[in-house]
């Protein structure tokens, strides 16, 4: 299983592959670094997929086809502890598992094969399975998505998407990324519960490894209007996770831990406990721009420890080149007092309602008025801002978002 190489012959073992068969090469390493939201860089352990990267946390998101062969080659190269992968949720056999005493452990400058067949779609994790507390906090862990074979369903006969999202959730307590913390990253004697580990009390709350402004423009919620977003969700943390998305995506809970629910929920509110995945459908009807929110709930004590705010960004008609599948276009955008509104032919001599709507959903402007091509709107002494411009006529709805300079 296991077989001790010289790092001579490794280029000859990477990207080997046949068909029917994936392989996917990871690296486990204890001498990553990150950079947190707050300008401070802590000391790491991670998986990374080449030699000499520094690990990514999470570690890179492991994509296969259902009912797969899959091969992960495992490399130690972390001068230090052993490390494992255990594939949580996946239910693979024992020998294959991760779970040292049980399986194998890979050690410094060894590597070893988990081989196992990718089973039901859906969401999973990954993490190293020795001394877990702090392998994991550490930053050992990562996301699997096992997809059908169609990839444009969530599951053989499940729901058909447009888009996709994967969010994993964490936190760091920095005390815990000390040396004297991740010294104890072995023991041999398995006595590691007798380890003075610090009581976790976590500074940082992540999606997707980052928190606060690291967030914005890296992480969000993006698709379009009328067309279905898949979001992944997994905690992989010691908290509890509440996501609220908000009510115009028109969520609904479609899966949980690599099942499909019998009965899919409607509801913006989720909680995602550790180690648990959820899948969620969003539908949203328009163009749309606001925020998810993600709390972090202390387990012990109930309390909203954090809450980080995800951009939700649903696109409308932008990049439609067939002008009758563009009802509308605003002419400047962005605008500064004035705005004309072109609505394609078949909607000239229609009764509308225009209204204007500002990033707290309160309607600013609205008119009556029956369509002509060209609809001028006076935007007065609007503040500067994301609005979204309604026009709501006989033959349907129609949203736009509108830029004010
Ligand atoms: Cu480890």
């Amino acid at each position: 299983m296991m077989t001790r190489l010289i790092y001579t012959i490794l280029a000859l073992s990477i990207g080997f592959a046949s068909i029917g068969q994936t392989i996917h090469q990871l690296i486990g390493r204890n001498t990553g670094s990150k950079l947190l939201f707050d300008g401070n860089t802590i000391r790491t352990f991670g998986f990374a997929q080449a030699f000499g990267e520094n690990p990514p946390i999470p570690g890179p998101t492991l994509t296969f086809t259902e009912n797969d062969s899959i091969s992960l080659d495992f490399w130690n190269i972390s001068q230090g502890a052993p490390h494992t992968i255990h594939l949580h949720g996946l239910d693979v056999n024992q020998a294959n598992d991760g779970v040292p005493h049980l399986s194998f452990e890979v050690h410094h400058n060894e590597h070893g094969y988990y081989r196992f067949r990718a089973p039901h779609p859906g969401t999973y994790l990954y993490h190293c399975h020795v001394v877990s507390s702090i392998h994991v906090q550490a930053g050992m862990y990562g996301l699997i998505v096992v997809k059908p074979a169609d990839t444009s369903m969530t599951w053989t006969d499940g729901y058909e998407y447009q888009s996709d999202v994967n969010l994993m959730f964490s936190e760091m307590d920095t005390i815990w990324h000390h040396d004297s913390v991740l010294l104890h990253d072995y023991d041999t004697s398995m006595s590691h519960h007798m380890i003075p580990i610090p009581i976790y009390t976590p500074q940082h709350f992540l999606i997707n490894g980052l928190s606060e402004q690291q967030l914005v423009d890296k992480v969000e919620i993006h698709g379009q209007a009328n067309s279905s977003i898949y979001v992944r969700m997994a905690n992989i943390g010691y908290l509890a996770n509440r996501i609220t998305f908000p009510a115009a995506v028109n969520a609904k809970i479609i899966d949980s831990d690599g099942r499909p629910l019998p009965t899919p929920e409607v509801s913006d509110v989720l909680e995602i406990y550790p180690g648990e995945r959820y899948g969620v459908l969003l539908d949203p009807g328009q163009e749309y721009i606001g925020t998810a929110s993600v709390e972090f709930i202390n387990l012990n004590t109930g309390q909203v420890d954090n809450q980080q705010v995800l951009d939700v960004n649903i696109e409308g008609f932008y990049g439609v080149e067939d002008p009758n599948r563009k009802p509308l276009r605003l002419v400047p955008n962005p605008a500064n007092t004035e705005v004309q509104i072109y609505v394609s032919p078949k909607l000239i001599g229609e009764q509308s309602t225009i209204e204007l709507m500002n990033i707290s959903g309160s309607i600013v402007i609205s008119h009556n008025r029956r369509l002509v091509e060209a609809n001028s709107v006076n935007l007065g002494q609007l503040p500067a801002g994301v609005y979204t411009l309604l026009l709501n006529t006989e033959s349907g709805a129609f949203s736009q978002r509108l830029i004010i300079l």
